[in-house]
């Protein structure tokens, strides 16, 4: 039997952003002959009314899923999305993605592709040659870049690119040995933990060039909480990752 890979797509006030991305992302189904493409959506009860187009979706594709919540943050959101994938649809991958276009679906196989040549986490990198982030200011592009120093330096996990990104397939024969409730809850710091924890419990790790295009509409939902939140994570990420490197 094919193996199931599955898009979790967290979202928050993104009706007119999925109603066009879900079809784009199916469009990409016949080109991962390895598995089979499914899509769930982790909505936290977005005011705009994001479920209630995606159910209306769920009459035409038979592999959208939505999975409803309250609003606790992006980290709460994904580690629900990551749950339901590795249990119920029985994952073997997940990609993570942005639901407004900032990521390119037409990336979907070639990370997919990635996956079977044994990279466990295959990341859509921003930064370094052939990466750009054409809507960023200066301050933003700063910030990220920081991040990832940071992230490196604190978390031992030296060499990446970029830390922060939300573009990955993540192998859950990696994801399945990672303790989710221990990670980071919020934007920032959940994706920088959570590639920590990954890297720690031996994933293979590749970095694939993105242009992190302009978002199609809505807005940005990270905040100056998300950004203190990923500081104060640092000294934690320090302790978790030198206990690990002694133990392993
Ligand atoms: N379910 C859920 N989705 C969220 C939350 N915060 C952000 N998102 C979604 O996560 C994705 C990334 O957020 P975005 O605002 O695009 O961050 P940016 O690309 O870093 O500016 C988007 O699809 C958002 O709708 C949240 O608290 N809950
Ligand atoms: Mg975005």
């Amino acid at each position: 039997m094919t193996e199931v890979a599955c898009v979790v797509l967290p979202t928050y006030n993104e009706a007119s952003n999925v109603s066009k991305l879900i079809p784009r992302i199916f469009a990409q189904a016949d080109h991962i002959p390895t598995h089979e493409l499914h899509v769930l959506i982790v909505d936290d009860e977005s005011p705009d009314g994001t479920s209630d187009v995606v159910r209306k979706l769920q009459q035409q594709w038979p592999h959208l899923h939505l999975l409803s919540g309250e609003k606790k943050g992006l980290g709460v959101a994904y580690t629900r999305g990551f749950d339901y994938a590795t249990n119920e649809l029985n994952a073997a991958l997940v990609f993570q993605m942005d639901a407004d276009f900032q990521h390119d679906p037409t990336l979907l196989p070639l990370f997919a592709s990635l996956s079977q040549f044994g990279f466990s986490l295959v990341i859509g990198s921003r930064f370094g040659p052939g990466g750009s982030t054409p809507d960023f200011d200066f301050r933003r592009r700063l910030m990220s870049r920081v991040a990832t120093w940071l992230v490196c330096r604190f978390g031992g996990v030296a060499g990446l690119r970029d830390c922060t990104s939300g573009y990955r397939c993540i192998s859950t024969a990696i994801l399945r040995n990672c303790d989710l409730s221990k990670l980071s809850t919020r934007g920032y710091s959940f994706q920088s933990s959570l590639l920590c924890e990954l890297i720690w419990r031996g994933a293979k790790v590749i970095e694939i060039p993105i242009v992190f295009g302009k978002r199609e509409a809505g807005e940005s939902k990270l905040t100056f909480r998300d950004q203190l939140e990923f500081l104060v994570s640092l000294p934690r990420l320090f302790m978790t990752g030198r206990k690990r490197r002694r133990a392993g």
